[in-house]
Parts: C-alpha cells; structure tokens; sequence
C-alpha cells in the first residue's frame, strides 16, 4: 500500500496541490529543500512547527482506520508505505503490532535529527520551533532538523519498499497524486512485477494510466466499504 497526503484531508490536513502550490502559504522551494535549510532554517523550523501543531490536533479518520484493520486481517502480507509525516496512520493503529509494516518514506513531521549528521540518531520531538532563537540544538552544537526527507533527498526505506514490490500481488494506492518521484513510480514497477494495481482517490493522478483500477471516491467514504473492513 501506498498512500499520500489525500488520506489525512478529511482529518483536516491540507494536502499540498490542492493550495495552488503553496504549502501553508510558503512556496515548496522556500521550506522543503536542503538549500531552503541553509539559506532560512527559522522560516523551515516556521513551517514545519506549523504543520506540528496542526497534525497535534488531528484524528485519524475512517480512511485510516479502515487501513489499519486491513492490516490486522492481513498481518506481515501487508506493508503500508506512506508519503505523509503525519502521525495519523499510528494514531488509526497501523503498525500497532509491528511497527515494522509502517515505513514513512518521506520522513516523519515528530521526529527531528542533527542537522550535522554527527551520528546523534532521530528522536521523537514534539516541540515548536516557531523562530530561529528557539531551535533547539545537538548535544555536538549544531541546530536541530526536521527528520523529513526534503526535495533533492533520498527517500528512506527503499530497499525495503521493493523487496516488497517486488513480491507484491496487489498494491492499493489512496490519496496522492502521483507527483512526486520515486513515489509515483511504485505503481509501474507493480505492474511489471505483475501486480494488480488499484487506486482510490477522488480524482484520476497523473499515473491514472498505470492502475488496473481507479475508484473515484474520498478515502473515509470509500476504503471501509471497498476494503469490506
Ligand atoms: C529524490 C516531505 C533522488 C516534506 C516530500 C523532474 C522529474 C521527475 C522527478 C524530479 C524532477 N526534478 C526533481 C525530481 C525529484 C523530486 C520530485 O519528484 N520532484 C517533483 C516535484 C517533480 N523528488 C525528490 O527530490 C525525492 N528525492 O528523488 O532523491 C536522490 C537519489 C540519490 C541520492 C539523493 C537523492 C524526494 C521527494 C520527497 C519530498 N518530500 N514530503 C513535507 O511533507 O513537508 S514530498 C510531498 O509530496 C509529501 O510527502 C506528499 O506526500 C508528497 C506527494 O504529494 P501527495 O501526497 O500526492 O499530495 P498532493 O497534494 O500532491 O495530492 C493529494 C491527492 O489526494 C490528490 O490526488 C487528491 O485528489 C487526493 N485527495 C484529496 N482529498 C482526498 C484525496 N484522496 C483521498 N481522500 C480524500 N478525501
């Protein structure tokens, strides 16, 4: 499975094409890159507190849950890979009983890191980081980052997603637009692999080619059913 930041709209999660390219009003390139680090790490720590905050507030919704009880009558055949940093897919109990069947392959939005990769590892942060005086720093010195993988980065958990595409029978794709690379290539090496390919989304993605089925519908309206969860 794969999904993006479609699931969590009806918990009250903007999605990022849907705000004419603005994401909380900032433009991609100013928040989301390694440059945009280095040149503004307070207006980057801006942004990202904001979504904390908001994402704090949320609740998973009948969309999540329904992939979360998906996973309990599948068990290890399931791997949810998501796009978001939210943390609605734990908060609905996906990867409940193995967190090992959850991958965020973008990063997660409570986690932060060294911003010097001195070897520190991630750590759970909760905290709001509205301007540069705030930001919090390593036990080395250097400011704290958010652990998300920005544009120009390496996805995280690759080796494991295709070793699982490659197995795959069925991948269910929920809620992204197919925007975004490496993501929105899952579903062509699915079907190479010969997997049946099923998208679900109020909209056609770009990749709408690549599906054997498209399911016109919002997640919390439409997985519980189509799942018969
Ligand atoms: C990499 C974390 C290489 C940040 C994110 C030119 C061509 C092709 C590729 C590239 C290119 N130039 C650059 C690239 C690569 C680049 C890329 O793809 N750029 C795009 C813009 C062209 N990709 C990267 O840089 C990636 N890294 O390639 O690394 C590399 C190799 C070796 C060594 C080093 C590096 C990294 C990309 C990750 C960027 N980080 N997120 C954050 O979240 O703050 S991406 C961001 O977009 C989010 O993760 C989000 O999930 C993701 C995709 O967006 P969607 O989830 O699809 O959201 P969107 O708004 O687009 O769509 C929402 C969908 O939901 C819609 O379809 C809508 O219909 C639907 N929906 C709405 N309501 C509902 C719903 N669905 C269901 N129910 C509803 N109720």
């Amino acid at each position: 499975m794969l999904t993006g930041a479609g699931v969590s709209a009806e918990s009250g999660l903007p999605t990022f094409r849907a705000s004419d390219g603005l994401w909380e009003g900032h433009r991609v390139e100013d928040v989301c890159t390694p440059e945009a680090w280095e040149r503004n790490p307070g207006l980057v720590w801006e942004f990202y507190s904001a979504r904390r905050a908001a994402a704090e507030r949320a609740e998973p919704n009948a969309g999540h849950r329904a992939l979360a009880a998906l996973e309990r009558r599948l068990g290890d055949r399931l791997l949810l890979c998501t796009q978001n940093v939210d943390d609605l897919h734990e908060k609905a109990g996906s990867g409940a009983d193995d967190p090992s069947r959850l991958v965020h392959m973008h990063g997660e939005l409570f986690v932060s890191r060294c911003s010097a990769d001195c070897g520190r590892p991630p750590f759970l942060d909760h905290a709001l980081y509205p301007e540069f005086s705030r930001i919090a720093r390593c036990a080395c010195g250097a400011l704290v980052r958010p652990h998300i993988v920005w544009f120009g980065e390496m996805p995280l958990g690759m080796d494991r997603i295709y070793e699982e595409i490659d197995q795959a029978t069925v991948m269910l794709v929920v809620g992204t637009s197919g925007a975004v690379y490496p993501a929105a290539n899952f579903v062509d090496w699915a079907r190479r692999k010969g997997a049946r390919t099923l998208y679900v989304g109020p909209e056609a993605p770009l990749n709408a080619g690549k599906f054997s089925e498209v399911v016109l519908g919002k997640a919390g309206e439409t997985l519980p059913s189509y799942l018969g969860v």
